[in-house]
Formats: C-alpha cells, sequence, structure tokens
C-alpha cells in the first residue's frame, strides 16, 4: 500500500481511529448506494467455433422429375468357353531364322537328344534286345508266330519283317535264332514265277543264303525261314517262325 492510498483510507474509507493504540469506533456503517444505470453493450466478441450439421429437412412434397440413371453396377463373372472356331487360313512365312548350325539354342537341345537316345541304345544293346548291323537295328519279342502276324506285329512298332541284305545282317538274324532256338521267318516272298523270291517292297532279292538244295517248293511254299546255320529254307506261311524286326 502506497503512503497517498493509506491517507485516503484514513480519512475516508476506514471509519475508526487509532488513538493510543487502541481501535475506536466513530460510527455505523452508513446505507449501500443505489445501483447505478447499465453501462453500454460490449462490442460483439470472436465468432464461436462452427457448430454440428443440422439433422435432414423433410422429404419435399412428391411431383419433381426423375432423377438421373445410376451408375453401372460390378462386372459379372466370366461366361462358359464358347465353341471352337473354324481354322483358320495359314499365316504369312515368318522372319528368316538362323541356319540350324548356328542357333546354339537347337544345337544343344540336339545333344540332349543325341545322348539320350545313346543311353537308350546301349541299355537295349546290353540286355541283348537290340542288334545294330550299321545303319540297320534288329530285335526280337522272342514270339513265335505265322508270317501274317509277324508283318502286322512289326509294322505296329513301327518296323518291318528282318531281311538280310549281306552276310553281316544274316549273322545278326542267325544270332537271334541260335538264341531263342527257334527258325525266324524273313522278309521275303515268291513271286508268281516259283523259286523267284522278293523283298516284301516288290524288289527283287539281291543278297541270298539258301540251304543246299532250296528253294524247292515250287510255288507251294512261299516264305523264307532261316535255319539255325543261318541258311534259308522257303517253307509255308503258316509255321509259327519267331518274330524278328528290322528297324
Ligand atoms: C524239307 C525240304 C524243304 C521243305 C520242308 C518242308 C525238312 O526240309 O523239302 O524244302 O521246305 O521239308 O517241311
Ligand atoms: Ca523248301
Amino acid at each position: 500500500m502506497t503512503l497517498s492510498s493509506l491517507v485516503l483510507a484514513v480519512t475516508f474509507l476506514v471509519p475508526y481511529l487509532v488513538i493510543d493504540g487502541t481501535e475506536v469506533c466513530s460510527g455505523g456503517p452508513g446505507i449501500p448506494g443505489t445501483p447505478g444505470t447499465p453501462g453500454l453493450p460490449g462490442r460483439d466478441g470472436r465468432d464461436g467455433v462452427k457448430g454440428d450439421p443440422g439433422p435432414p429437412g423433410p422429404m419435399g412434397p412428391p411431383g419433381g422429375m426423375p432423377g438421373l440413371p445410376g451408375r453401372d453396377g460390378l462386372t459379372g463373372a466370366p461366361g462358359s468357353v464358347g465353341e471352337r472356331g473354324e481354322k483358320g487360313e495359314k499365316g504369312d512365312m515368318g522372319p528368316p531364322g538362323l541356319p540350324a548350325y548356328l542357333d546354339e539354342e537347337l544345337q544343344s537341345v540336339l545333344q540332349d537328344f543325341r545322348q539320350h537316345i545313346l543311353q537308350s541304345m546301349g541299355v537295349l544293346i546290353l540286355q541283348g534286345t537290340m542288334l545294330q548291323v550299321g545303319e540297320k537295328v534288329f530285335s526280337t519279342n522272342g514270339q513265335s508266330m505265322n508270317f501274317q502276324k509277324i508283318n502286322e506285329t512289326c509294322a505296329k512298332a513301327g518296323g518291318s519283317v528282318a531281311t538280310p541284305r549281306n552276310a553281316e545282317e544274316n549273322s545278326a538274324i542267325m544270332s537271334l535264332v541260335q538264341k531263342y532256338n527257334a527258325y525266324a521267318y524273313l522278309g521275303l516272298s515268291e513271286g508268281k514265277t516259283p523259286g523267284k523270291f522278293y523283298y516284301l517292297n516288290g524288289s527283287a532279292v539281291e543278297y541270298t543264303n539258301w540251304y543246299s538244295g532250296e528253294p524247292a517248293g515250287k510255288g507251294r511254299e512261299p516264305c523264307v525261314e532261316m535255319y539255325k546255320d543261318g541258311t534259308w529254307n522257303d517253307r509255308s506261311c503258316l509255321q509259327y517262325r519267331l518274330a524278328v524286326c528290322e528297324f
């Protein structure tokens, strides 16, 4: 409290005096004065925060224009596969490619083929199932059957009835005859002229290995069998003989 405010309090507000250290009341409190007239309204306050959106209004009266069409729905599941169309026309020739010998990928595929073929042939040769003579391979299933059946069996396997074109091929077939202890029919047949034999493709025989005195069937023995020594005999086609094919 400053000195001047203390003097004011003593002079006008505090209704007692201090005499010899004792407070002495100088009179009762006065009646409060009447309230003053209200002041002028204050200035507007700052804007409040934005209120929440109000509830939706009531539905308008009927009779408005229909709205625009809605958006497209989700894509449906795919349909079932249709029928196969007709074959198209042959396309244009493709671009020129590398020569095969320069195509490294092709060469590597061919090497793999070669390796696998040689592996399989090795197994068959080792098993004695297959005999290779030059370009030709002879094989038998070890079964005996008539000539027609042998012809069918070899054709089904992609080959034909074993036909020796030279002494080496003849020996290979002979080794199978000996191994299975059964005569084999050869891929030869008699023509209209008795004693004249042909390959199954119709060309005349070149190499022969007839047994002494054969062929002696005179048209009644149109097939040819191989004996165990490798010699040939003309014979009926209805015997059961070892099926040896060549490939
Ligand atoms: C004999 C001989 C052959 C003939 C057969 C038929 C054993 O050999 O005449 O030429 O094919 O008989 O069985
Ligand atoms: Ca004969």
